[in-house]
């Protein structure tokens, strides 16, 4: 006998059929007689929707009147999968919903499918931003995010003969979750000429004019908090032609491809989600988009301060902007040109409110993925913006140099502008001299940007403006809505759901560790998990997977540096010892399915031969009658958030095994373990402060450290490493052909030999083998591996997006919660 949280906003199901009914017969046009489960989804998406502004407006309203400090995540990216179960979750609607949608002819689950991922995101950053929404608004912050509205989000993936195929993801032919607002519009320029000019008073002013107009229109989409009214504002940006920029005249005299052409240009600009992860390809359209979101955002936050009728100095005391990577970086710039450009601010003055305003959240190491944008680019683009980069550099390394008088290297090295053919900007040097903190997302990562890509700033500017937030996730998706049974079998324990607020409260798991009828019910739990997986799988692939066989799973954006690599490779291994077994050593195997899903970026080739070797090895031991049940490679098409929540919950043991120093924090690590599942992964990212939280007896680490990662690429370089021989073994069985045409696989195999193994697979494979074959040995232990789970999860609390928010809140942002209006 547990308590619900607060009652839900239906009086009755009776009233939520009515709403349904209507919506299904008014709004949709059609009778209930052929009402099939996408008019369902949409009635009961259209119902709940109603609910949903009413607390939507009162929290704006709220927010406006109290008039208190704000945040704004400035994010590129917001993969928010599926709305409409965490909505009804979120406002506990979800058992009214249930019944009075049954009684109508449906089940809640075919409904929920019917809905169209959000996938406005790439993997875990945008993600990350989806997760800070939830835990915002449940805090009751005034948060806001603002991102892009495209018209295709993440391409959807398809398998064709092994390899991966892009679909375009069109998404938005229903969308009831967005509300257009026609009359919020901004107007953003580009190109033109930068001229200087005289005001009526007779003082110099800088004039940026001629160029280019696109209008961006604002989109608002609700987020729910869970268990309160406070619902927060998630604005994403449009782009269309300005007022006046279609031509009328070409369209007029007959020039009609002429006049679409131009539309089409505006429109092309919020068209389409890059889908790189952690690479960056400097190409024009996507500065475009970045200025184009900056510019409105920026517009909107200085429209709503200005209403206030405050003075300048006051800004940073009303408004927080996080900057989700360096993909935002143009709003430092931005917000300093509307100060001195259009306010006629003095510099300094503006740039210390531009300081004061700024955080930078910095997900990555990665060379590669760092921005660095071309200098004409950004001359032909924003001239006006690049003269001000140019003053805040100048500006920047006067100071650097008065305080390191002799060092003209240290000036070179920390300037914005890389003195390459053609010169960049780099743009995490440009978000670092603009906020007034920079943090990292995991501890090691945090650490490691002190100590190298930002070392020379944290010489300048002192180690405090360089702090930690390691990550979270939210427990309402992430447990609530992808594992309902484990959170009500929780919730029978803790006496209610208060732990989904408040996630330390798992530890209050502990007592019921040895009573047997809980791990009983617990593990039920996860073979029911397991079950609903398996039968996606054969229902999606053909391939059968015994629910009983220990689920291995490894689902992630698919890179070298994640190494999935070494995990097939580590298949491979295991399919040449089963079949050097006699049958009677093969009794003694525990049964494994090895399960796979992740895009890679389409123009990435060692990731899509990665993806391809999968599906071979999949082919060749899914067939072999020697092999049976005892080992099965799937891989997941299309990996996306309604896909993790199938899939996450299903999991004994997750793979997060990217070479050391690499992965900046990973999330899903967090996601696996909250929903009972073990880990076996290298000491990176936040792995390791889940091993401090749950205790190393309950993680399967392997591999090198970060610290020894240079001196082997070192040795490496200088052909100082004889392959693992067992490695070398699956090579060779690669190369002979087992997995289909070799010649597919040359430059996986040749990235490890002749190219130096950059992400040091070979290193780490004989610890990966070893620490594998101790997690049979740990599975075969039913109880104990109980044991090990249970305890993991009443440990998890730390991982909390909301522990998360309230750190930004306090170190960062220095905005407090409202009370929720009624
Ligand atoms: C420059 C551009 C192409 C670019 C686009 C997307 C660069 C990076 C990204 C995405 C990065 C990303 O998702 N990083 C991940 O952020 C997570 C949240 O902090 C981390 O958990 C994860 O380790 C990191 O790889």
């Amino acid at each position: 006998a547990w308590r619900k949280l607060a009652a839900c906003e239906f009086q009755g199901k009776e009233q939520f059929q009515r709403e349904v009914v209507r919506h299904v017969e008014t709004t949709l046009a059609r009778s209930m007689y052929n009402c099939d489960d996408a008019a369902a989804y949409a009635g009961t998406a259209l119902a709940l929707r109603d609910k949903l502004v009413i607390g939507w407006n009162k929290t704006q309203q709220n927010q406006t009147l109290q008039d208190q400090k704000r945040v704004y995540y400035l994010s590129l990216e917001f993969l928010m999968g599926r709305a409409l179960d965490n909505a009804m979750l979120n406002t506990q609607v979800k058992d009214v919903a249930r019944d009075g949608i049954a009684e109508l002819g449906f089940r809640i689950e075919d409904v929920i499918n019917q809905e169209h991922d959000a996938a406005l995101g790439n993997g875990g950053l945008g993600r990350l931003a989806a997760c800070f929404l939830d835990g915002l608004a449940t805090l009751n912050y005034p948060g806001w995010g603002y991102g892009l509205r495209y018209r295709y989000g993440i391409f959807k993936q398809e398998i064709v003969d092994g390899y991966q195929v892009e679909v375009p993801d069109y998404w938005l032919d229903f969308n009831p979750w967005e509300f257009p607002r026609p009359d919020v519009a901004v107007d953003v320029m580009f190109y033109g000429y930068v001229k200087k000019d005289t005001d009526s008073d007779g003082k110099t002013i800088i004039v940026w004019e001629g160029g280019e107009i696109v209008q961006a229109i604002a989109y608002d989409v609700p987020v729910p908090g869970f268990d309160t009214s406070t619902t927060n504002n998630l604005r994403l940006w449009s782009s269309k032609p300005a007022s006046g920029e279609f031509d009328f005249q070409k369209f007029n005299s007959g020039d009609y491809e002429g006049s679409i052409r131009d539309q089409q240009r505006a429109e092309t600009i919020s068209a389409v989600l890059y889908p790189n992860d952690n690479i960056s390809a400097g190409k024009e359209l996507r500065l475009k988009q970045q200025y184009f979101w900056v510019a409105a955002s920026l517009h909107d936050i200085v429209r709503r301060f200005k209403k206030t009728h405050r003075p300048w100095s006051q800004f940073p005391d009303q408004v927080a902007i996080q900057l989700n990577d360096t993909h935002p970086t143009l709003a430092i710039v931005e917000l300093q040109r509307i100060l001195i450009d259009v306010e006629h601010i003095p510099w300094d003055q503006a740039w210390e409110i531009v300081t004061a305003t700024f955080g930078y959240t910095n997900h990555t190491v990665l060379p590669e993925a760092l921005e660095k944008w071309s200098v004409p680019l950004m001359q032909h683009l924003l001239p006006r913006h690049l003269q001000i980069i140019y003053d805040i550099n100048l500006f920047f390394l006067q100071k650097v140099e008065r305080m390191f008088p002799k060092d003209r290297e240290m000036l070179t090295r920390v300037s914005i502008i890389e003195e390459s053919q053609p010169q960049v900007l780099r743009m995490a040097y440009l978000a670092i001299i603009g906020s007034h903190k920079v943090n990292g997302v995991a501890e090691l990562h945090s650490d490691l940007i002190k100590a190298t890509i930002f070392k020379d700033f944290v010489a300048i500017y002192g180690p405090d403006k360089f702090a930690n937030v390691t990550n979270g996730i939210t427990p309402r998706r992430w447990l609530h809505q992808a594992n309902p049974k484990l959170s009500d079998l929780i919730a029978s324990k803790l006496g209610g759901y208060e732990f989904l607020k408040e996630l330390s409260q798992l530890e209050r798991l502990r007592p019921f560790i040895d009573d047997k009828e809980f791990r009983r019910e617990w593990m039920e739990i996860k073979l029911s998990n397991k079950i609903r997986l398996a039968k996606y799988i054969r229902d999606t692939t053909g391939i059968s997977v015994n629910p009983h066989a220990l689920f291995d799973i490894q689902v992630k954006r698919i890179h070298e540096y994640k190494r999935q690599q070494m995990n097939i490779f580590g298949v491979i291994d295991r399919y040449l010892n089963l079949k050097a077994m006699t049958s009677e050593e093969r009794k003694k195997v525990v049964p494994r399915a090895s399960i796979f899903g992740g895009k890679a970026a389409p123009g990435y080739w060692m990731a899509k031969t990665i993806i391809r070797l999968i599906n071979a090895v999949g082919e060749v031991v899914n067939k072999d009658k020697d092999i049976g049940d005892l080992l099965k490679v799937v891989f997941i098409e299309d990996y996306n958030v309604s896909k993790a929540e199938l899939i996450i919950p299903a999991s004994d043991i997750s793979e997060h095994i990217s070479t050391a120093g690499t992965e900046a924090s990973g999330t899903s690590n967090m996601k696996f373990v909250l929903n009972g599942g073990l880990i076996i992964g290298t000491c990176d990212g936040a792995n390791i402060e889940i091993t401090r939280e749950i205790g190393d007896e309950n993680i399967f680490l392997l591999g090198n450290l970060a610290e020894d990662v240079e001196d082997l690429r070192h040795r490496h370089r200088y052909g100082q490493v004889e392959m693992d021989p067992k490695l070398r073994a699956v090579c060779d069985e690669i190369e002979k052909g087992t997995f289909g045409d070799p010649s597919v696989y040359e430059g996986l195999i040749s990235s490890l030999t002749t190219g130096c193994d950059y992400y040091l697979v070979s290193d780490d494979f004989s610890s990966y083998l070893t620490t594998q074959d101790l997690v049979d040995e740990a599975y075969r232990d039913k109880d104990g591996w109980a044991t090990k789970c249970i305890n993991s999860v009443a440990s998890m609390g730390f991982f909390s997006a909301d522990r998360c928010i309230n750190e930004y809140a306090d170190m960062i942002w220095n905005v407090e919660p409202l009370v929720p209006v009624k």
